[in-house]
């Protein structure tokens, strides 16, 4: 009786022949958690005694337990299994491309590359050739057994005039956990870098990071990597000038500490102790735009909770700036906005206008 992925099994008597039945379960396939597990019934015609497979199995997905318990008065008997996980193995799930055309979007012209554990991604001429890169991120979401993973980190997948070569030109810059990517030339030297923001440190307990990674002619080696204390759990940055010093600075949502914190940028880099924090609640998505047409860049923030109260979806805040400048990072992700359920009693702050003083700033 050959079946594979088995983790447990049980004997007992499921078609009431009175012949013990032989239940095997399966924790998954190579590629799925969900499967089938099977039932060998007992067959008491031959001896010795064999047994034949059920013609259907049992639905099953990540099971790590089963248990059959015995007819009993008007029950039959049953099968229980316990089910621990869904969903494909190693988080295997392709990222998908959709290519546009003049008419758009067609969902049949789609490129599916194979990944793990699929984040975030970003797109931007890094090397400057003329073809864009694309910048995914293999979070390690998967658990413990993405450690070995060779792609875990930012992959950088390089462009060319014949398009993307999946093997021959990636790169992958390893980085444990990371959430969102951001392209940008943050020293000025003509060469974009990359900011990776991990939703976790490698360790659990460790103080949290940011990575920066300064680009040049050869691409982003690691005695470029900067990695700053980003502590209280950031999920979501930002990549602007927020006080006008033509220096890009970056802000980052912790959400244990309450606050949106812009860490300026300047001449000789970043510091996290040269930083400004904002006070907003359970901070997840920041984004930057000149909301009220004013001509300078505001910051808009979503709460996603408030601890205190418990509730969610919070609004948003938005800090009125005083640098006249554009945003110009590249960066991808999602915001809170405010959420209106007609079911609920509460009523969600929609945006709250704040004075934001780039004054105040370190840089
Ligand atoms: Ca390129
Ligand atoms: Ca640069
Ligand atoms: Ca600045
Ligand atoms: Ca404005």
């Amino acid at each position: 009786m050959k079946v594979e992925y088995t983790v447990a099994a049980a004997i007992g008597d499921l078609n009431a022949d009175g012949l013990a039945d032989f239940l095997v379960t399966v924790h998954q396939s190579a590629e799925k958690f969900n499967g089938e597990s099977v039932v060998f019934f007992g067959d008491g015609r031959r001896k010795p005694r064999s047994f034949i497979p059920s013609l259907r199995g049992f639905k099953t997905s990540g099971t790590t337990h089963i248990a059959i318990a015995a007819a009993e008065k008007n029950l039959p008997a049953r099968a229980v299994f316990s089910n621990s996980i869904g969903g494909q193995v190693d988080e295997g799930v392709p990222l998908h491309v959709y290519w546009g055309e003049q008419d758009g979007f067609n969902p049949k012209r789609i490129w599916k590359i194979p990944f793990h554990s699929g984040y975030e991604a970003s797109a931007a001429d890094l090397n400057a050739d003329g073809y864009v890169d694309l910048i995914e991120l293999n979070s390690k979401h998967a658990g413990e057994a993405a450690h070995a993973d060779p792609t875990l980190g930012a992959n950088i997948f390089w462009g060319s005039r014949e398009g993307f070569d999946l093997d021959k030109r990636r790169t992958v810059l390893r980085e444990h956990f990371p959430g969102t990517s951001g392209v940008a030339d943050l020293n000025r030297d003509g060469f974009l870098d990359l900011v990776l923001e991990p939703f976790a440190p490698e360790k659990s307990g460790e103080k949290d990071m940011l990575f920066i990674y300064y680009g040049a002619a050869d691409g982003f080696d690691k005695s470029r990597r900067v990695a700053m204390d980003s502590e209280g759990y950031s999920q979501e940055h930002l990549i602007a000038d927020l006080n006008g010093d033509m220096w890009l600075d970056v802000a980052v949502t912790s959400r244990l500490l309450h606050r949106l914190r812009i860490f300026w940028g300047g001449p000789n880099g970043f510091d996290s102790k040269r930083e400004h924090r904002l006070k907003v609640s359970g901070p997840l998505g920041v984004d930057a735009a000149d909301f009220n047409g004013d001509g300078y860049l505001d910051v808009i923030c979503g709460s996603y909770n408030d601890p205190i109260s418990g509730f969610r979806d919070m609004g948003s805040l938005i800090w009125g700036g005083a640098a006249k400048v554009t945003v110009t990072g590249i960066r991808s992700g999602c915001l809170v906005f405010p959420h209106w359920d007609a079911r609920s009693p509460i009523l969600t702050v929609t945006a709250t206008w704040i004075s934001f003083h780039p004054s105040t700033a370190g840089s």
